[in-house]
Parts: structure tokens; C-alpha cells; sequence
């Protein structure tokens, strides 16, 4: 007999349990999104497991904070099928998710087939009018087993976004204690007080464009101050010799010509990272989560999509950027460095220069428009809250 799915799960007495199952392609947003959700879903109720092949990217977003005892991660080698056995034993999973078309082992899909519960295909975020359309829709197994696609996204149509409880009074509650923030721009190696120059946050790939954009920053003469995460874009910087060898090599140094500041800056937990952003006055963000956070914060952003093969990444970018139409109060400049930032088209040094100085210029008006956006995506709910909603539609 199939078990009866738990719904709603917070009315029961044990958690559910949801099974997450993580296969790393690179960087940190495969298994970063993995651990997002299942944070989330731990928040929501559920107890989690979480099947992960990267146990070292795991451990840098975690840093010294264990996982709560109600979130256990196992180190996805081979079928897994010890450590799936011992969580069947203990309780069957309510919820399956499979991130990013990574396939279940034997013995996950056993559980599938024996327990009646939600079997998910949790897939990358994208504003495609093909991924709204797609997102819900189920895909019928060979056994008759039903599995859903989940595609998060911008609109109530999507998939949502992943959003702990109560952000919102965290960003304002954070923004109220100075303390909070000199200890945080001490760990980030930030100098203590920062100087009148805008604050951007910059975590983008590595690429030859690094060296024009620093090139374009010193020309916009505007007071700037970039925080690196992360080695690659100074990598890049290194490459082509647009600063010296020794330059930024530990978080805390700094590299300054005119009035461009580079500041290398440490690699924060996964659950501090809200926190950079919100110190910050802009962003460069990529990948996937990153991104979403930024928005969440916010922020002014230029988006590092991560880069595919045949320009496949183009049209994602670019059906972002027409949803969220109205959170780019420039639109000819910000498209302009869009493009050129993600290879789309390149800008001349000049027309790069005017650009950034255009858009700094109408910081303000930009802030206002990024929060405008962050006040829309915080009204819908959030993924997991819409995983939940549709449970008994989906179950049946
Ligand atoms: O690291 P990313 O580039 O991740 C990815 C992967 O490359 C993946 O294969 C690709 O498909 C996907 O992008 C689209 O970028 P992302 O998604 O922003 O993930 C970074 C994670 O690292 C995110 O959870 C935030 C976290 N992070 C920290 O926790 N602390 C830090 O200091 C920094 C810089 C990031």
C-alpha cells in the first residue's frame, strides 16, 4: 500500500521528510541551491536529507556552522543505497527533488515507486516564456510514475523563488546596527570605514572583458570601490596584466589607481552572504543564486550569466532583463554594458566608459527602481510556499 502523503506538513507530529539529490556541474550554485532549498524546507517543516558529490564546496557555504540536526547531508558516492536505506528506514520521504536533471540512484526511485509522494525535477531558473510554460507540468515515468518539472521564477506563474521567512526584517534589522556591519566588513577584510566612493559587490567568471571594465571604471573617474569575491575575475586581471602580480592575492589587500579601489574580499558563509549585499550600493552578480539574492536585497545589478556553449545563455539573459524592464532606469546604457559584460556585444572603450559613468550618475533613481523590484518578488510567495500549495493538486 502506498504511505499517505503528509499535508500540510507543519500539522504532524513527525516532520515529513524531504530527499534532495545534488550532482555538482561546477562552482558553488548547484550544490548553493541545494542547500538554499533544503534550509528552506527545513524552515517550512520538513526534516531533510540532502545527497550531495561535493562535500568540499559544501563545507565553504556552510564555514563553521553545522547543519541543524533536522538536515543530514550525505556524501552522494556510488548508488548511495546504504545511506538511502537508513532514511527509509527511519521515514519514508514525503518529498523527492532532483536538482538540475541530475538522475536518481536505484534506490531513490525504489522509494519513488513503493511511497506515494511528490517526485520533483527542480530545474534552473529561467524568465523564458518556455520555462514558465514548462514549470508544473508533469512527466510520466515508464511505470506510471509521475514526476513534475519545478522551474523557479520571477512571476506568479513560476516556480517562485527560494525566500527564508521574515527577509525583509532581517535586511532592516541589519541595516539598523552599525556594529553588525563594521564586524562583517571586518571579516570580509573591508577597511573599517568605507571612504565616499560607491560600494559594488563584484562575483562574476573569469574573462578577457575584466581588464576593459577596470580600463572603463578608472576613465569614468567616478569614486569606485569593487569588492572581488571570489579568485576568478582577478585571475583574469592578472592574465592581462591590468594589475601587478602581487596584487590581491589575500582577502583584505587592496590595489588602488585614481579613483578605482579593488578590494579582494574573503569568502563569507552561505548564511552570511545576504549581508555583503546589503552593505553593498550595487552588484555584479552570476550564476543563479547570487543573482536571485541581489534582487531579493534590492540591489542594482548587472547579471554575469554563466556562460554556455553557442550562446545558449543569451536569450536567458535577455528574457530576464525584458521581464525586469522597469528595475534598469537606463535602459540603452544598461543593456549596452549587459551585453558587453556577457559577450553579447562588444562596446567601444569609449561607449563602455559612458555607460558605467551614466549609470552611476542615476544611482539613485536606480536603487529605487532595484527596490521596487525587490517589493514586488517579496509579495509573491516563495517556492517552497508554492511547492506546498499545489501538494494536494499534484499528489492527488
Ligand atoms: O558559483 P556560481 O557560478 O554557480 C553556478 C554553477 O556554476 C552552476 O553549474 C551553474 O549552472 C549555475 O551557476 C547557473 O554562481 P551562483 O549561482 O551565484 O552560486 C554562488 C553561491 O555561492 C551562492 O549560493 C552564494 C554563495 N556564496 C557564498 O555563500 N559566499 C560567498 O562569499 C560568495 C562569493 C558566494
Amino acid at each position: 500500500m502506498p504511505s499517505t502523503p503528509f499535508f500540510p506538513p507543519k500539522h504532524t507530529d513527525t516532520p515529513p521528510a524531504a530527499w534532495l539529490f545534488c550532482r555538482v556541474i561546477d562552482n558553488y550554485g548547484d550544490i548553493g541551491v541545494s542547500l538554499r532549498l533544503a534550509r528552506r524546507l527545513n524552515e517550512a517543516g520538513f526534516q531533510v536529507a540532502l545527497w550531495h558529490d561535493r562535500p568540499a564546496a559544501l563545507a565553504k557555504l556552510l564555514g563553521e556552522a553545522p547543519l541543524p540536526a533536522a538536515i543530514r547531508a550525505h556524501h552522494w558516492q556510488g548508488d548511495a543505497a546504504e545511506s538511502i536505506a537508513a532514511e527509509l528506514a527511519a521515514v519514508a520521504p514525503a518529498l523527492v527533488i532532483e536538482t538540475f536533471g541530475c538522475d536518481l540512484p536505484p534506490a531513490a526511485l525504489a522509494a519513488v515507486r513503493t511511497h506515494r509522494q511528490l517526485w520533483l525535477n527542480w530545474e534552473y531558473l529561467s524568465a523564458e516564456p518556455w520555462a514558465e510554460a514548462m514549470h508544473g507540468k508533469p512527466s510520466l515515468q515508464a511505470d506510471g510514475t509521475e514526476k513534475y518539472f519545478w522551474l523557479m521564477g520571477f512571476s506568479e506563474t513560476s516556480g517562485g523563488l527560494l525566500r527564508e521567512a521574515g527577509y525583509l526584517k532581517k535586511q532592516q534589522a541589519f541595516l539598523a546596527n552599525p556594529a553588525a556591519q563594521a564586524a562583517l566588513r571586518r571579516r570580509l577584510g573591508l577597511p573599517e570605514t568605507p571612504r565616499r566612493a560607491v560600494q559594488c559587490f563584484c562575483f562574476g567568471y573569469a574573462g578577457a572583458q575584466w581588464a576593459d571594465w577596470l580600463a572603463a571604471w578608472q576613465a569614468a573617474g567616478e569614486a569606485l570601490d569593487v569588492w572581488l569575491a571570489d579568485r576568478q575575475i582577478i585571475h583574469s586581471l592578472h592574465q592581462a596584466g591590468a594589475i601587478p602580480e602581487h596584487a590581491l592575492r589575500e582577502p583584505g589587500s587592496v590595489w588602488q589607481d585614481g579613483a578605482v579601489r579593488l578590494i579582494r574580499i574573503g569568502f563569507v558563509p552561505q548564511a552570511e552572504f545576504d549581508a555583503v549585499l546589503w552593505l553593498a550600493d550595487m552588484a555584479i552578480v552570476r550564476g543563479e543564486d547570487s543573482f536571485v539574492r541581489a534582487q531579493l536585497a534590492g540591489k542594482p545589478l548587472l547579471w554575469h550569466i554563466y556562460p554556455q556553449a553557442e550562446q545558449a545563455h543569451l536569450p536567458k539573459l535577455h528574457a530576464f532583463w525584458h521581464k525586469a524592464a522597469a528595475f534598469a532606469p537606463l535602459p540603452a546604457a544598461h543593456q549596452a554594458l549587459s551585453d558587453d559584460l556577457n559577450h553579447a556585444a562588444a562596446l567601444t572603450p569609449a561607449a563602455r566608459t559612458e555607460s558605467w559613468r551614466q549609470l552611476l550618475q542615476q544611482l539613485p533613481q536606480w536603487r529605487q527602481a532595484a527596490e521596487q523590484w525587490q517589493g514586488k518578488l517579496l509579495r509573491q510567495p516563495d517556492a517552497v510556499e508554492r511547492v506546498l500549495a499545489r501538494w494536494p493538486e499534484l499528489v492527488g
